[in-house]
């Protein structure tokens, strides 16, 4: 398979006994034969699920950092806002609406959403950009897994995404009560469908944090981090391109494509190069695509990238 780069498991670089610690073991949920990570709780029906390197060989982000900074406006625009804020949110109960150009649509509960969907850990480069960039060990799986369940009809072109909006739990929409909330994204179908286009519910072999967007939120690696929507609680099938935020706040500085490209720079800065998260003053070139073109690049064939889309 030609995207396999390596076999190194955030367990096999984490001592085993403190790995298994923190973990939740709960005993007598076994017989699904992957681990699934719902709500506040890890339950580990069974331990052993794959692992995919991804990352083109750079070293994975320190666990504190990657949750500790972080863009979750819902909880302040400052990078440590979500880790101090979003503990409020509550995740549990938690559903996720699939609408549109579905045969299947409905309210699911998240338990619903991942049964019988088998998790695996994806080691990702993540690239933001405001260029900044960490390497993640996500849980998850194909987002193309729950759009197959869900049925997708052919005249369905998009997938749009929606992040839960409750300011009684999310003291950054009160403050900023004139940001366009919800939160939304946008992917094309076949982006969607890409098998790299990941629902992560967990991340560092534990359930997702708050701050990172739990109990789940899309992972699209070769794109700018801020198409990698969080704590969603919608899908729709749409037939046309849906709204994304950044691209309503700024439509000449985000386009709806936002693919990582080094050699488009952001009217305000260079895309060139990026600061490694929890890597000092390190900085390397980013690549084209986020280093994922082998898998991504004929998806935009005859597209001029040199653009804002
Ligand atoms: N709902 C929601 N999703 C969001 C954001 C946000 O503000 N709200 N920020 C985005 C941006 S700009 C980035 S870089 C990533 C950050 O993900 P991380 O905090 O897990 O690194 O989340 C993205 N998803
Ligand atoms: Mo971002």
């Amino acid at each position: 398979m030609t995207l396999f780069r390596g076999n190194i498991k955030y367990s096999d670089i984490t001592a085993k006994a403190d790995f298994l610690n923190r973990r939740q073991i709960i005993a007598g949920a076994a017989g699904l034969g992957a681990a699934s990570f719902v709500g506040g709780a890890v339950q580990a029906q069974n331990l052993e699920y794959s692992t995919t390197d991804y990352a083109v060989n750079a070293d994975i982000t320190p666990k504190k950092d990657a949750t500790s900074f972080n863009n979750f406006y819902e909880f302040g625009t400052g990078k440590n806002d979500p880790k101090d804020n979003a503990s409020r949110m509550k995740i549990d109960p938690w559903a996720v609406e699939i609408s549109g150009l579905v045969d299947n649509p409905g309210n699911y509960s998240l338990e619903d959403l991942l049964s019988g969907i088998a998790l695996e850990e994806r080691i990702y480069r993540f690239r933001c950009v405001e260029a900044w960039s960490m390497v993640v060990p996500w849980i998850g799986f194909s987002l193309s897994d729950i759009l197959k369940r869900a049925g997708v009809q052919s005249s369905a072109k998009y997938v749009a995404f929606q992040t839960l909006n409750r300011p009684s739990e999310m003291i950054g929409i009160k403050r900023n009560p004139k940001f366009p909330w919800p939160y939304v994204e946008g992917l094309r179908l076949d982006e969607a469908m890409n098998p790299l286009s990941m629902i992560a519910t967990g991340m560092y072999g534990e359930s997702l944090p708050n701050q990172n967007g739990a109990p789940l939120r899309l992972v699209v690696p070769w794109k700018y981090g801020f198409k990698s929507i969080k704590s969603i609680v919608k899908i729709t099938l749409t037939e046309t391109q849906p709204q994304t935020t950044w691209n309503i706040l700024a439509p000449k500085e985000y386009g709806f494509y936002s693919n990582v490209n080094p050699s488009f720079d952001h009217p305000r800065w260079s895309q060139a190069r990026e600061r490694i998260i929890g890597g000092g003053i390190f900085k390397r070139d980013t690549p084209m695509f986020n280093g994922y073109g082998e898998e991504v690049a004929n998806l935009y064939a005859g597209m001029d990238l040199n653009k804002n889309y």
